[in-house]
């Protein structure tokens, strides 16, 4: 399978996030996607590097002044005062109910609150350029696909980071900064499918792509994974949301209790190709998490490597055309091999 693969993603290493009080080293590491290219190389996928500027369809999926910020906001912490440039920015104060968030502070950690759903989306140096590569990646993944009536390819795997899944309209959150699965479902859309499909896979609620689309009757969006009264983001991903207006009946959660079985797991899956088959979509986008290993060190879902294959397998008897974007998963050092049996047994290898 052609994957999406750009280095630029190292330039993303924040050290630190915070985790019960204390500030540990980070979950989402530039080791990640690089375990997955090793493995996509030593089984002869082709990498190559995005060569489409997301720009245009980035602001149809983010608020500008989310954008502006997020671009800019490295050279802003460093230029607050000396040191900043060693220093991580973390947000401590957030618009909640009650408080505006029309108008945008002056104040940098007030800015950085503003456009944060927690402090759990360390910045770099780099994060901007991280996360814009990804989004390219999703554009140019995108357009390579066979859709709107275009000859193309089957299926096109970004393998990128920082995941995406987290950010919203106009906040970052849960390691992600631009919602590079809405892009690609954006793109689609911009590029002649009609209905695209976005499941998310991954072990926590894909909040950002549900927020972005759930008006929307053009693109459905469906996820499983970890109950939200327990599991991070906590504050979406019930099923009782369904999707609001024209988007009524287009938005489906499957959240599952943390700890449950493979085959139950494989259970709600079933449901959501179902879904996915009745509404009849053109593409297909995958949310990619694969944190839901069993060995995966912030997740608590019971898959092992060989249900990796499995899934890809499923996925590809929906025989739509379909873009994978890499989101979580935590144990790096299995991270290729469970990311190659999705793309094989997709394939049918
Ligand atoms: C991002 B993705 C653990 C804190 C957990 C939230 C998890 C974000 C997961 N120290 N922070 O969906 O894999
Ligand atoms: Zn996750």
């Amino acid at each position: 399978m052609i994957t999406f693969f750009n280095d630029s993603h190292q330039a993303h290493a924040p050290e630190f996030e915070f985790f019960r009080g204390e500030r540990v080293p980070c979950f989402e590491t530039p080791a990640r996607a690089e375990y997955v290219k090793s493995s996509l190389t030593s089984r002869g996928h082709v990498l190559r590097s995005p060569q489409m500027d997301s720009r245009t369809v980035l602001a149809r999926v983010h608020a500008p002044r989310y954008l502006a910020f997020l671009e800019h906001a490295w050279r802003d912490w460093v230029a607050l005062e000396a040191g900043n440039d060693q220093r991580q920015p973390f947000p401590s104060v957030w618009p909640v109910r009650t408080l505006r968030s029309d108008v945008e502070p002056v104040n940098f950690i007030a800015r950085l609150g503003l456009y944060s759903m927690d402090n759990g989306s360390p910045l770099a140096a780099g994060t901007w350029t991280a996360a814009k590569a990804g989004a390219d990646a999703a554009a140019s993944a995108a357009a390579l696909l066979a859709v709107g009536g275009r000859r193309g390819e089957q299926a096109v795997f970004c393998c990128s980071r920082p995941p995406g899944h987290h950010a919203g309209p106009d906040f970052m959150g849960g390691y992600c900064f631009l919602n590079n699965a809405a892009v690609a479902a954006q793109a689609l859309r911009d590029g002649g499918a009609a209905r695209v499909a976005v499941l998310d896979v991954d072990y926590h609620h894909g909040n950002g792509t549900q927020s972005i689309f759930y008006d929307r009757a053009d693109v459905l969006f469906v996820s499983l994974h970890g109950d939200p009264l327990t599991e991070y983001p906590f504050y979406l991903g019930h099923a009782d949301e369904t999707g609001a207006g024209e988007g009524a009946g287009f938005n489906l959660n499957l959240p599952l209790p943390a700890g449950c079985t493979a085959a139950r797991w494989f259970d709600a899956l079933e449901q959501a190709c179902l879904r996915i088959a009745a509404f009849k979509g053109d593409a297909l986008v995958v949310s990619l998490g694969l944190d839901t290993f069993a060995e995966d060190p912030i997740s608590k879902f019971a898959l092992q490597a060989s249900d990796f294959s499995r899934l890809g397998e499923r996925l590809g008897r929906l025989g739509l055309p379909t873009v994978f974007v890499l989101e979580g998963g935590y144990a790096a050092t299995a991270l290729g091999t469970n990311a190659v049996n999705v793309i094989e047994g997709f394939e049918g290898i």
